[in-house]
């Protein structure tokens, strides 16, 4: 039977990490795979997360099923951070914890599908590699649009405006809610509003996709684009991930929230995002749940992680403008948000930037700005002249 299979390509993402730890260059930089690393370069375990852990290690009593929807205090504890402390939707939305953000993508995909086959997917490009195979999986169609101009870091906003217009009543826009996987580029309030009466106007749902609040210009400013897109239509799905602002990727944290329209209709929503929970991954796994959980029952925790957070946004502004101050036209670097920016270059100056330079990011021109120094933002643009990107 397995001879049937045809050899896939492994995630080039991914891939870069064992290529960075396969080199032995000491001035190797690595700005590939979408993690945050501190000042000495490490990808460290948060304050916050070290002292729920200790606390869990000592209080937990039992590790007995919880069911498909997961920690659900876990889910309305988050609730206030992402949505606002009493927003006027409350009432409509509905969350289930899921194996990171993910998993939320994934099982939002599969609701679409269950609910309207023949919905498709509006999938502005570049977007996260992930976006459009989860969809496919999932048995939906994906529509991609040209979301940005690389060479000139604009948006498109005109091909955003006429992919929504052209969309079908039902059709789903995926919309990353803050920094912008991979260019850091996110859409002015403005333009957030237009989008919205859009969405309205056309009768399409928005699926946000928010994996990194926190990380851009802090935790309210982050979701600000979110809540207003939930203030104005009536139904809407939202993937989230604890992965990036608690530090917890390995740990599978997120989860996925519907608003929909009537209580008959939220009470439907949950059933089904139960019932595919369950024959997709039964249960999901508890530990890094459970730490965001009790981080958030804890006021001294909670002020921990938020004051973590804050550092790791402010550390990663601080390489944006390493970079713009020292080439002029990298200026728009620092005034995009978010772990990544994303150069326009070919596959290949990319693998001669890891070959000649040590420099890892990706084949696309993304770079993950957690990644690099203060001091690397040199050595960086001499590599990047050398190979003709500036
Ligand atoms: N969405 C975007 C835009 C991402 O960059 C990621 C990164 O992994 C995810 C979703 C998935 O997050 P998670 O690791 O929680 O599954
Ligand atoms: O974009 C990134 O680098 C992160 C990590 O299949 C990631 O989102 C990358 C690829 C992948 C899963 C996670």
């Amino acid at each position: 039977m397995f001879e049937e299979l045809k050899n896939r390509p492994a995630d080039s993402l991914l891939a870069l990490i064992k290529a960075f730890q396969a080199d032995e260059r000491a001035g190797k930089i690595d700005l590939g795979v979408g993690v945050y690393r501190d000042a000495m370069g490490r990808t460290p375990v948060m304050r916050a997360v070290k002292a729920a852990e200790q606390f869990l290690l000592e209080t937990q009593d039992s590790k007995k099923y919880l069911g498909p929807e997961g920690d659900l205090q876990f889910v309305r504890l988050l609730q206030p951070i992402v949505f606002g402390k009493s927003p006027t939707f409350v009432q409509r939305l509905v969350g289930i914890q899921t194996p990171g953000g993910s998993g939320a993508l994934r099982l939002g995909a599969e609701l679409i599908q269950t609910a309207n086959p023949s919905a498709k997917v509006l999938l502005g490009t570049p977007s996260w590699p992930n976006h459009a195979p989860i969809f496919g999986s999932a048995r939906l169609g994906v529509k991609e649009y040209p979301f940005l101009d690389l060479t000139s870091q604009q948006v498109k906003f005109e091909s955003v405006i006429e992919a929504l217009s052209s969309a079908d009543p039902g059709d789903v826009v995926l919309l990353h809610g803050c920094c912008h996987n991979p260019t850091g580029i996110d859409f002015t309030m403005e333009e957030w509003r237009q989008i919205a009466e859009l969405l309205v106007a056309r009768k399409l749902m928005p699926f946000i996709d928010l994996a990194y609040q926190g990380l851009g210009d802090g935790l309210e400013h982050d979701a600000a684009p979110t809540r207003m897109i939930l203030e104005t239509v009536d139904e809407a799905l939202i993937a989230y991930s604890c992965d990036k602002n608690f530090g917890l990727y390995r740990e599978r944290v997120g989860a996925l929230y519907a608003m929909a329209r009537t209580a008959d209709d939220i009470g439907k929503a949950e059933s089904n995002m139960a019932a595919l929970a369950r024959v997709n991954w039964s249960m999901p796994p508890d530990h890094g749940a459970a730490i965001v959980r009790t981080i958030l029952e804890s006021a001294e925790m909670s002020a921990m992680w938020r004051a973590e957070l804050e550092e790791m946004c402010e550390r990663v502004n601080d390489n944006r403008a390493a970079l713009a101050a020292a080439a002029p036209d990298l200026a728009f670097i620092s005034r995009q948000r978010g772990l990544f920016s994303n150069l326009a270059m070919s596959r290949e100056t990319a693998a001669a930037l890891r070959a000649r330079h040590g420099i890892y990011m990706a084949d696309s021109g993304r770079m993950n700005l957690a990644g690099m120094q203060p001091a690397d933002a040199g050595a960086i643009i001499t590599a990047l002249r050398a190979e003709g990107c500036l």
